[in-house]
């Protein structure tokens, strides 16, 4: 067996009643830039997103579309995949839970559990949300501006009186308690495991785990007048990709259990409470970590399509650059809080971090270059404290990066990739190289060396961020294809190699008119 790390990776599978919007591009993009981070540290990544296609949601909007359930979850599926696409997302696999393979996993997971006395015939009478597709107590409702029944996320309930089988999830309150203890970086951030812990150590209640008030979804095994409940057959989805039921499989093998399951703060319960518990009763090993991320509110508002403002991902990437959305959904707001999209801060950070700070450094040292040191890799002498405290800077970086990746911690490895830049636009302002050009050209030359070794480093570290504004810096310091990786920082730039003409990565962003309101 290789020896090589392995790193699974996964987005939440996202319902298909409706086209993607900024929170699903949010989620799959904090997960495309982990996985291009861990495969450039040489680690084998397997990167799963995909979409949700049973239960009453998608029922109910496929048939206010007037399409079958089946027409409808193609086309709207066919969004995201395009999306994917679109934002260059790197997955390795895209599921679809319509799809055979994830019918056939989770019918055997069923039957594991099943086997194992995890689940009983019985009658469910209670409150039920569509839009979260949930159950809830009385006790946890609240009342709307009419007097009216809402779940604690502000949707509608429902009474529902059906028969339906139960998971026995009371019994897994103590054997959850204890793996949490056991594990306290399951769930990031901090205060999110602890509002879990709270929930848990409140007791827990069986869960109905099937329906038969509506078709759309798969059977129960040897009782098809049950549907499963969208959130067993949901959950699911990570480990059909792998293979299962066939533990053997090379994928699972390799891959399970999952690295990161990344989810918003929403759908956090599901993933931290019922899925490992799911998982222990079938005798598999619970996922390593289930990071909940923050809320995105537009201008101070929620979003949703009542209100009208949803955001759509392809209008950013067509008014602000796709890198220029990826990195200003990474860098505005701490990995894990909420945050608040405005175009006044969208602007902002590209024009003064991307295009100021970062754009002009490259633009600055390679036309330089192309001028004074016949386009090609000034040749350095003796470096200067200066000059060694600039490449330290620089190539103590990536282990700075690594250890705020490990947390998730998106924002702080942009600031610490930010500080290095900062430090050298302060080091160009310092040694002032269009003056040494005249006193002292070798000089000139081991300085703009020192500032292309820097750009070459920032540039194989912005990578996973901003994917091609990267490669083109790269190519600009002509760094090949192959020497791209993490293990290639120490392969520093050869002086005489020639350099392309220098190009603009990073434009300023102009206002072609009033900016709404
Ligand atoms: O919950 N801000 O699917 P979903 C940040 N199918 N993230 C947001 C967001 C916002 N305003 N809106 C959505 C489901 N998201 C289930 C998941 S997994 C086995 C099944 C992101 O389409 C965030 O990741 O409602 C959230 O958890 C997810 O989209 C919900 O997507």
């Amino acid at each position: 067996m290789s020896q090589k790390r392995t790193f699974y990776i996964t987005t939440p599978i996202y319902y298909v009643n409706d086209k993607p919007h900024i929170g699903h591009a949010y989620t799959t993009v904090a997960c495309d830039t982990l996985a291009r981070f861990m495969r450039l540290d040489g680690v084998d990544v397997r990167f799963l997103t995909g979409t949700d296609e049973h239960g009453q949601k998608v029922e109910k909007s496929a048939a206010a579309a007037g399409l079958s359930p089946q027409a409808f979850t193609d086309k709207v599926s066919q969004n995201f995949r395009d999306l994917a696409a679109r934002m260059k997302f790197s997955n390795d696999d895209f599921i679809r839970t319509t799809e055979p393979r994830h019918e056939a996993a989770t019918q055997a997971l069923w039957k594991r559990l099943e086997e194992r006395g995890h689940i009983y015939l019985g009658g469910y009478q209670g409150w039920y949300s569509v839009r979260d597709e949930a159950f809830f107590t009385e006790t946890e409702l609240t009342k709307g501006p009419n007097g009216e029944k809402l779940a604690p996320t502000g949707a509608p309930v429902e009474w529902v009186e059906e028969p339906s089988y139960f998971f026995r999830l009371s019994a897994w309150q103590e054997p959850l308690l204890k793996f949490y203890e056991e594990n306290p970086g399951f769930i990031m951030p901090t205060a999110r495991r602890n509002e879990v812990l709270s929930f848990v150590k409140g007791g827990l209640q069986d869960l109905s785990i099937s329906r038969t008030s509506f078709k759309w979804g798969i059977p129960v095994p040897g009782n098809p007048d049950h549907i499963m409940y969208v959130w067993l057959d949901a959950l699911t989805n990570y480990i059909t990709a792998l293979g299962f039921p066939d533990e053997n499989a090379v994928l699972y093998r390799e891959f399970w259990p999952a690295d990161l399951h990344m989810v918003g703060k929403d759908i956090l319960r599901f993933h931290a409470v019922y899925w490992p518990a799911f998982l222990m009763a079938a005798g598999l090993q619970p996922p390593k970590r289930v990071f909940a991320h923050g809320w995105w509110t537009n201008e101070g508002q929620k979003i949703s399509k009542s209100l009208g403002n949803v955001i759509d991902p392809y209008d950013l990437i067509e008014e602000f650059g796709l890198d220029q959305t990826r990195y200003f959904l990474l860098r505005e707001v701490p990995f894990g809080s909420d945050g608040d999209f405005s175009r006044r801060a969208m602007i902002q950070r590209k024009n003064s971090e991307l295009a100021n700070d970062y754009g002009n450094l490259c633009q600055r040292v390679l036309s330089m270059i192309g001028k004074n040191c016949g386009a090609a890799v000034p040749q350095p002498g003796a470096f200067a404290d200066d000059d060694a405290e600039m490449l330290k800077q620089a190539g103590d970086l990536l282990g700075k990066v690594r250890d705020a990746l490990a947390d998730q911690a998106f924002h702080e490895a942009l600031e610490r990739i930010w500080m290095v830049i900062r430090a050298a636009n302060a080091y160009i302002d310092r040694q002032a190289p269009w003056t040494l050009r005249k006193t002292d050209p070798a000089r000139m030359g081991t300085v703009l060396y020192v500032l292309a070794e820097t750009i070459r480093r920032i540039a194989i570290l912005t990578q996973p961020f901003m994917p091609d504004a990267s490669a083109a810096i790269l190519d600009q310091v002509a760094v090949p294809a192959d020497a791209r990786s993490f293990a290639a920082l120490e392969r520093p730039l050869t002086a005489g190699t020639p350099l392309p003409p220098p190009q603009g990565v990073f434009p300023r962003h102009v206002e072609t008119e009033e900016a709404p309101s």
